[in-house]
């Protein structure tokens, strides 16, 4: 066992990503999609085109502060009437744009570096934030198949992500989640309380004044 000064230098940007365990199932995967940022953000570009972001109405009645829109087989909806998975996307009538190979790739490899291997996604939600934009605490259970995972991808400005427990009123720690961060989800972890705190303004090379973030469902 050696130690040396170099130990506690800042990493190379070119050692391999860390892997941080966040919870009993869960692991942040820090720049793991970094490399990949451009590519995707210009996929997420010709998704929109197809299916533009939209603020949807919560069953409550109110317009949601983060703009959404999806691509694969299904896609996450709210409306008056409830939350649901739809493969059509009602603002255009027509199903949602295929999700594109390197999405489907990125969840695969990002899966199986936390453990989940095979994981086969039917849907990624793809969420946009401005300065301001916030998404509330919340639980995601509406997939059929809660043993799946949910891989969860962050592309430009940095955001506070905050995690919760097994009930609402458990309070959140706070964990900050930059461009090319991947967190997968799984286990006793997919059902926590979760949330986006307010986004800070700033200006990131790749996106401006935004921030994406994609998350991957296994939903049927
Ligand atoms: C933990 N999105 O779309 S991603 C969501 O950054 C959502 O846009 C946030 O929460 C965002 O539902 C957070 C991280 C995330 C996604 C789903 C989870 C964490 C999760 C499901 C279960 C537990
Ligand atoms: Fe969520």
């Amino acid at each position: 066992m050696t130690f040396d000064l170099f130990d506690a230098l800042p990493a190379d940007p070119d050692t391999p990503p860390a892997t941080e365990p966040l919870g009993p199932g869960a692991v942040v995967l820090r720049g793991f999609a970094r490399d990949l940022g451009s590519a995707l953000l210009q996929a997420v570009g010709e998704v929109s085109a197809g299916s533009p972001f939209r603020h949807l109405i919560t069953p409550g009645g109110l317009r949601m502060s983060v703009a959404m829109t999806n691509c694969g087989e299904q896609g996450w909806v709210s409306d008056r009437t409830g939350y649901r998975y739809d493969p059509v996307d009602p603002d255009t009538g027509r199903p949602w744009p295929a999700m594109p190979g390197a999405f489907r790739q990125l969840a695969l490899d990002a899966a199986e570096a936390a453990g989940y291997p095979g994981f086969a996604p039917d849907a990624c939600l793809i969420n946009r934030y401005l300065p301001g934009t916030r998404l509330s605490l919340h639980q995601d259970r509406d997939e059929l198949d809660l043993r799946a995972p949910i891989v969860s991808v962050s592309l430009g400005l940095p955001a506070i992500f905050l995690w919760g427990g097994l009930r609402r009123a458990d309070r959140p720690s706070r964990v900050r989640l930059a461009h090319g961060d991947v967190v997968v989800w799984g286990g006793p972890s997919r059902l926590v309380f979760h949330g986006i705190a307010p986004l800070a303004a700033g200006d990131h090379a790749l996106t401006g004044s935004e921030r994406i973030n994609l998350t991957f469902r296994k939903t049927h």
